[in-house]
């Protein structure tokens, strides 16, 4: 999830260090919790915080990045700290405002903080502060295939001391095609919020798009905020958030968390994981969900997703 170097020069951050140094590598069933029928981990967040969000007030202005854990949240947060830091002169990265992460006193904390807010969630559409719809707050729902993104999340969490680890491949994948990992299945995330897109204001945007076409996509993003840059600025913002920079801004910060979270940023990675029944019964679980949909549509799963 998103502890990553780059915001260890935040309070947040260090926080978020200091816990996965303490944390001893624990079994399943002591670092993580059920809420609501979705797994978190223990370390960073709880049921009280979790419930005290609901009491969480949006602003109009908030910017929301939502994704699935391992989808690119690090990535868009830092791209929109470089926006708001160019059209509100604002230090780029001052916070790593995760709304689940922390204690529930962050929901008073988070009263204090300037507009235009950037925050992050992993939350799925039904545990999430009412206050950002009916503020409708600005959501940026940010979606990777959902290979690469399994690959991902195996290496994290054999890699992030807050985590479980898993001995193979095979047993992270079981767990993660029937729902059992933090933040719960896939599938389910993605369909949770495609039932909600036409009452959102919402823009959705995939990490292969930005892989591929990153300029076209940031001037989508910077019109939909309403955070206008020049092509200048564009090109400069690209700059600073390719994968490159900002693992090596995370490594120069000595972050212990900068090789688990900037691993190797690719597409396609999953082909060099995934055996053919295990691409099969992730084909097969995407056809009996997603396809079709509006999100679905949205990944273009026949491109990204076959070998
Ligand atoms: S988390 O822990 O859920 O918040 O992780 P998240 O930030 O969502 O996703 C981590 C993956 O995003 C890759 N990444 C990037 N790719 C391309 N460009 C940039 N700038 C970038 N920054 C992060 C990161 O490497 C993780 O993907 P994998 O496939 O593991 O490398």
């Amino acid at each position: 999830m998103s502890n990553s170097g780059q915001n260890t020069r935040t309070g947040q951050g260090k926080l978020l260090e200091a816990q996965a140094e303490d944390a001893n590598k624990k079994t399943p069933d002591q670092s993580l919790f059920s809420y609501k029928g979705v797994l978190y981990p223990c370390s960073v967040t709880s049921k009280e915080t979790l419930q005290a969000l609901q009491l969480l007030e949006a602003r109009e202005d908030d910017l929301l990045i939502v994704t699935y854990p391992k989808s690119g949240t690090n990535w868009v947060c830092q791209v929109l700290h470089e926006v708001v830091h160019l059209t509100h002169q604002r230090e780029p990265l001052v916070d790593a405002l995760i709304l689940e992460f922390g204690k529930p006193e962050k929901v008073e904390h988070l009263k204090e903080k300037p507009s235009p807010r950037i925050l992050s969630t992993h939350l799925n559409y039904d545990n999430m502060p009412r206050s950002f719809f009916e503020k409708k707050s600005k959501i940026l729902l940010i979606l990777r295939n959902p290979k690469d993104t399994a690959v991902s999340f195996y290496h994290f969490y054999n890699n992030n001391p807050v985590l479980p680890t898993y001995s193979s491949w095979d047993l992270f994948f079981k767990d993660y095609i029937s729902g059992n990992v933090c933040y719960g299945s896939y599938f389910e995330y993605l369909l949770g919020w495609n039932k909600k897109l036409d009452e959102l204001n919402i823009m959705t945007v995939t990490f292969e798009e930005m892989k591929e076409d990153f300029a076209v996509q940031l001037e989508k993003i910077c019109e939909f905020t309403g955070l206008p840059l020049t092509k200048e600025q564009i090109k400069l913002v690209e700059k600073k958030t390719t994968f490159k920079s900002m693992k090596e801004k995370a490594t120069e910060t000595n972050s212990k968390l900068a090789k688990a979270m900037f691993r190797k940023g690719e597409i396609g990675d999953w082909k060099s994981n995934f055996t053919e029944e295990q691409s099969q019964e992730v084909d097969s679980k995407f056809e009996a969900s997603l396809a079709g949909t509006t999100l679905g549509e949205k990944l273009n799963y026949n491109k990204y997703c076959k070998f």
